[in-house]
């Protein structure tokens, strides 16, 4: 059997992802049409279609400089160009974060942010937005010599002054070993580039993965921001180890501060293993010293044994550039792609199958409930129209006079509804208060000021502690209003249902629990640099700065995501009442629009009452389109991802150059 690789099953994912966007897209289209759409359901699904269309999966690939991260990038994901790719040479190569994803509405390049932009103080996030900062190089699809040559760019360095160094974070005076050497004219090299983004409509790219490729991470001068945001925020990250050294104790100590915390989906390879190959020992001892070192990296990292992929990246590149099918084997990659797309796909899919099984139950309840209603009153109308069969006009006049009578009545539900929504806009307002970016300041920056006027890291560490616990006063605040909303909410709507004849039932709170969730993540991920080892890093305020700024960002997407999640939760209920508002206003024109006709023609009592059930038959109709649109939704969101052995793009072996390349300019005209 072929064996499925990482390729072919992320492309698996991706046509099971499509098909379930296009059920969706069919869903809402049925909904549009028949007026079922409000605006919250309608939001509902661009969200959740923007998540299975755009769902990101970062991997990142972290290590000490050289142990063959590029390489590994290369035999992974490039091979199909037919050389290598990214540049992988002896000694320190890759000098700055190298992210490699596909934005249709970017051009096409490669897009290098200059080193001096540390001097100021915008973070990452901030300068991706900013486009003229951003340096450009086009990369041609079809030439693959000159894209290898223009990705040269993220290897590039340049000679500065010791000053220029320290103010740019690669000089620092009290870790004098670190530093890099001083040339005989005082001067040392320093990376071009700040971090370097490649946009490419690489089919894999294409379905969503972003590789981030990193530099040596025990250098001096890593950008914060690559360990405090974009490691914590990747969905795997591989380590690699050379079977060449060993764990040495730079290794260890990257693990252990940037990768022995739990959240992350880890995998360790032990790369080189073509190196212990030794013409003068057979086949058999040379396997044995490969799994004498498997074992005794999985005792230095303290994991188990089955986690470590002995593999060489450089035999699966040249296998897979060469079609030599048997080095490829040799190399071991296979076993890593299989451990990746078996451990990380299904839980990605996992996620997208609960919301969308979640989210469309729920729609299904709303839109089955309006359409229920729609009939519950065409059959009142039809009930009454029953009833004047023989009737005279003076008897339709009297039930004409009542229905104006009823409707009368019914607009008195107006002011009583403004007043329920005066309450529950002030609550609302409330709770979204306590969940606002200035409150969320406060704990933050009275944080801030004890990590400046503290010198030894348990202090900072407790002022964290302290923050993260106010952090959570406030989610469960929040929480605790949404629920008394929903109370407020349960109670009206029931007084409504019975005063009017509404049937309005508000959707359960939405649980804001889970945020305090995330937050205890962000806790566990950042506490780590109050340990004693991070004291004199902690202590400097540039690193205090970029420390503020990134757990800042983190913070304000956990508070946002919990806001717009209230606030999505509370338009839901209105809407609720708005349509049915409209919907009974309409039923009691229409009531009183039939009755007038009949005054006039008693003949049309049979006309009208043949189009009611008419309209009654049109509706069940619906009802059952619904169930069964539904239900196509639901089984493709349950079903298997197909199992994909050469379902298109992917073209994991990569041996058949001429071709591949077609394939990529076809993909990037199809993007355009
Ligand atoms: N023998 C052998 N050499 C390898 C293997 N993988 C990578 N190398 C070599 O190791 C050197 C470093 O590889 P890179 O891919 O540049 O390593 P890196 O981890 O990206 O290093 P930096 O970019 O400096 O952080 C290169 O000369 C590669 O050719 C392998 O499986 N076997
Ligand atoms: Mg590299």
């Amino acid at each position: 059997m072929t064996q499925q690789t990482f390729a072919s099953q992320l492309d698996a994912l991706a046509v099971w992802r499509q098909a379930l966007d296009s059920r969706l897209g069919q869903l809402a289209r049925f909904a549009r049409e028949h007026g079922l759409l409000d605006d919250s359901s309608s939001n509902w699904f661009d969200a959740m279609r923007e998540r299975i269309g755009g769902d990101k999966l970062v991997v990142a690939f972290v290590a000490e400089f050289s142990r063959g991260k590029s390489e590994l990038i290369n035999a992974i994901f490039f091979s199909e160009s037919g050389r290598r790719m990214l540049p992988a040479t002896p000694g320190r190569t890759t000098m700055c974060p190298v992210e490699l994803a596909y934005d249709a509405d970017e051009q096409i390049g490669l897009a290098l942010l200059p080193i001096e932009t540390r001097l100021e103080s915008h973070s990452l996030a901030e300068l991706r937005r900013q486009n003229k900062v951003w340096y450009r190089l086009p990369l041609d699809l079809a030439n693959a010599d000159q894209m290898a040559q223009t990705l040269t760019e993220v290897t590039r360095t340049r000679r500065a002054t010791v000053d220029e160094a320290r103010a740019l974070g690669f000089w620092d005076d009290e870790r004098g070993q670190d530093n890099p050497p001083v040339d005989t004219d005082g001067m040392v090299e320093v990376p071009v580039w700040r971090h370097a983004r490649i946009n490419l409509p690489h089919p894999l790219l294409k379905r969503g993965l972003v590789v981030l490729d990193t530099p040596g991470l025990n250098a001096i001068g890593t950008e914060p921001e690559l360990t405090l945001g974009l490691l914590p925020a990747a969905h795997a990250t591989v380590f690699i180890l050379g079977a060449d050294t060993g764990v040495t104790k730079s290794d260890l100590t990257i693990w252990r501060e940037y990768l022995s915390g739990p959240a992350l989906a880890r995998f360790v390879a032990l790369n080189k293993i073509d190196a212990l190959v030794d013409p003068l020992s057979t086949p058999d001892a040379v396997e044995a010293v490969i799994d004498r070192q498997c074992a005794e990296v999985a005792r230095n990292l303290e994991i188990p044994r089955e986690h470590v992929f002995p593999i060489s990246a450089r035999e699966a590149l040249a296998g897979r550039v060469a079609g030599d099918l048997l080095q490829l084997r040799n190399s071991r990659v296979l076993d890593l792609e299989l451990a990746l797309s078996e451990q990380l796909l299904p839980t990605r899919r996992q996620t997208l199958e609960r919301s969308t099984v979640e989210g469309v139950r729920k729609l299904q309840d709303q839109l089955y409930r309006e359409l229920a209603d729609r009939r519950r009153q065409s059959a009142e109308q039809m009930l009454e129209l029953r009833g004047l069969r023989g009737k005279s006009g003076t008897k339709v006049q009297l039930m004409l006079d009542r229905a104006q009578a009823e409707a009368t009545e019914f607009e008195q539900c107006t002011s009583k509804l403004a007043a329920v929504r005066s309450v529950h806009s002030r609550m609302l307002k409330d709770a979204l208060v306590g969940m606002s970016s200035d409150k969320l300041r406060e704990p933050v920056d009275a944080f801030h000021t004890a990590l400046g006027s503290s010198f030894l890291p348990i202090g900072a560490k407790k002022a964290f502690t302290q923050m993260c616990s106010e952090l959570r006063v406030l989610l469960e605040q929040a929480e605790r209003s949404s629920r008394e909303i929903h109370s407020m909410l349960a109670a009206s709507f029931t007084k409504l249902n019975a005063d009017f004849g509404f049937s309005l039932s508000p959707a359960p709170a939405p649980d804001l629990m889970r945020f305090v969730d995330d937050l205890v993540t962000i806790e566990r991920n950042y506490i780590r640099y109050f340990g004693i080892g991070q004291a004199i890093r902690l202590s400097q305020p540039a690193f205090q700065a970029q420390f503020r700024r990134m757990l800042i960002s983190r913070l304000r997407v956990v508070f946002e995501s919990a806001s717009s999640e209230l606030e999505l939760w509370n338009k839901t209920a209105s809407a609720q009442v708005d349509s049915q508002l409209r919907e009974r206003r309409r039923a009691f024109k229409r009531r009183r629009e039939s009755l007038e006709r009949i005054r006039i023609a008693a003949d049309d009592l049979e006309a009208r009452l043949a189009e009611l059930q008419g309209q009654d038959d049109a509706l069940q109709a619906l009802q059952d389109r619904l169930a069964s649109l539904v239900d196509e939704v639901m089984t493709q969101a349950r079903g298997a991802v197909p199992q994909a052995v050469g379902t298109g793009e992917a073209a994991p072996s990569g041996i058949d150059l001429p071709q591949v390349k077609l394939r990529l300019v076809g993909a990037d005209k199809l993007a355009g």
